[in-house]
Order: structure tokens, then sequence, then C-alpha cells
């Protein structure tokens, strides 16, 4: 007989939390400048504790409930959730090139390279799904043509879960790494992903529905997009009409960001974005 575990937000989160402890990041930050934005950010506490007389109830709450997101690994998703869209727009502000958005709590690098003409790995299930055929050209700002870059892509299936996240996927299930072809040219086959739930059983969901607010993300394909000596892309691609578009959770949608796909005489939903690469 064979368990298949169910996904929780904890599997999840500690899943995403050990992804990204594995990085080890490092920042060149001075002491001054630390000193400053944390001076700052204390200030805006006392501030708040101020003006809303923050009781001891309140405060202890708020302190079992951080202890709660770090045992349950809800960092990255907190974090990614409310306060990367910020990051984002103040990171891209340089660049000219496609729209990026922010990158979330489920990238996981080195997916499998898949030529520029290619399916996604899916199960059968998801192959049940509408077929989404998503086709464009990598260029740099003057239109030169990037060949051999790579797409990075990876989403949800139809429940919402990503592979690598979830123990009941098969590993790298809707990922690919795609490289494009002489003329910078690609064209993807996945599904159409489904509108996406941030987990309701962990201490972000808690805190999302005891505000009061909605826990959903529209639905979204996200991508990296790579070429020589050109600044990569961390971007995400959303759906014309769907739901949540105007109310992310994670406020990361833009304008340009959503596809209207229409379907070709296969019933497959077609259509193409390009994306523009900076220099490095
Ligand atoms: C997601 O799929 C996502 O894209 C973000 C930003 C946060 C949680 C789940
Ligand atoms: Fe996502």
């Amino acid at each position: 007989m064979t368990t298949i575990e169910s996904p929780t937000a904890a599997g999840s989160g500690s899943a995403a939390t050990k992804n990204f402890t594995d990085l080890r990041v490092t920042a060149d930050t001075s002491p001054e400048r630390l000193s400053a934005i944390a001076t700052e950010a204390f200030a805006g506490f006392s501030a708040l504790i101020d003006k809303y007389e923050i009781t001891y109830d309140e405060y202890r709450v708020l302190k079992q409930w951080l202890i709660d997101v770090g045992a349950g690994g809800e960092w990255p998703l907190l974090l990614d959730v409310f306060v990367e869209h910020d990051i984002e727009e103040v990171n891209s502000r340089k660049y000219q090139g496609s729209k990026g958005s922010i990158e979330g709590p489920y990238y996981l690098p080195d997916a499998p390279l898949l030529p520029a003409r290619c399916t996604l790995p899916m199960r059968g299930r998801d192959a049940r799904q509408t077929p989404l055929v998503l086709h464009g050209q990598v260029t740099g700002l003057d239109g030169t043509p990037l060949p051999a870059a790579t797409i990075e892509i990876w989403h949800a299936d139809a429940e919402g879960y990503y592979s690598g996240f979830a123990p009941h996927l098969p590993e790298w299930n809707l990922r690919g790494t795609v490289v494009t072809d002489g003329d910078g040219r690609y064209e993807i086959t996945t599904i159409q992903p489904a509108p996406y739930q941030i987990p309701t059983d962990g201490p972000t969901g808690k805190f999302i529905e005891a505000a009061g607010w909605h826990p959903w993300r529209p639905a979204h394909l996200h991508l990296r997009v790579a070429a020589h000596r050109r600044h990569p892309i961390i971007t995400q691609l959303y759906f014309q009409g769907g739901d949540w578009l105007d109310s992310d959770v994670a406020s990361a949608t833009k304008p340009e960001l959503l596809l209207d796909p229409k379907p070709d005489a296969a019933g497959r939903n077609c259509v193409r974005y390009d994306f523009v690469l900076d220099p490095e």
C-alpha cells in the first residue's frame, strides 16, 4: 500500500525555508546604513504602538504569531507576499526592458533543460487541463534576437501546488529551463494555471483571515529570463479577465504582464509574449 502525504502549509513552508536557507545570502550593507534603516524601522513601530495604544494582549499575540511564522517555515511566504513587491519595484526602476515581478517562495534553480519548442513535464491528470501555448522571442533593447537565452518557468498545478514544495508531486512537475533557438524564439506548451490560495492552515493564512482579507493570487506563470551579458528578469504573467487581478494578496500584478490567449483549432489557448532584456 502506498500512502500519499497530503500537502500542508507547514510542509511547503519548511521546504521553502530550507531552499532559501541553503542559499546563504549576503549583502554589503555598511553599519551606518544598517543603523539608519533599523532606527527608522523601530521609530515606525514606536509610532504605531503610540497611535493605536497597543495592548499587552495584542503584544503577546503578535509575539506568539511571529514565533509561529518561524516554526511553520512561513517567513518566505509572508515576506514574499507582503514585502517583496516593493523591493522589486525599487530595484527595477533603472531598467527599460520587460517588466519584472516578484519571485515568490517557490523558485527552484537548475530545472531540467528543455528545447526551444517543448512541453513542460506534467502528470496525466495535469494534461487533462486546458493546454496553454506560450511562444515568443527574447531580444535585447534594440531588438537583437538572443539565441540560447534561458527561460526558466514554474507554476502551480490546478490544485495550486508547486512541485518541490508538495510531497505528492513528481520532481520538476510543471517546471523547466527552456533554451531559445537561433532566432531567440521559444514555444512552451503547458496548462492553464488556476488562481492560487495562500494556505489557510498556517500562520500567514490565519492572519489574513483574522484581518478579513482574502488569501488569493490571480492565476499566474513564474518566469526567469536570462541571456549572456544581459540583466536577467524575474517576472510573472497573468490572464486577462481572470479572478483576483485587481486584488492580488501579493500586490504583484502589472498591466504589462497580462496575457489574453486565444484558442486555436485544437482548443489550445495560444498567446505570444516577447521578452526584452537590458544590458548587464
Ligand atoms: C505564490 O505562488 C506566489 O507566487 C507568491 C508570490 C506567494 C505565495 C505563493
Ligand atoms: Fe506563484
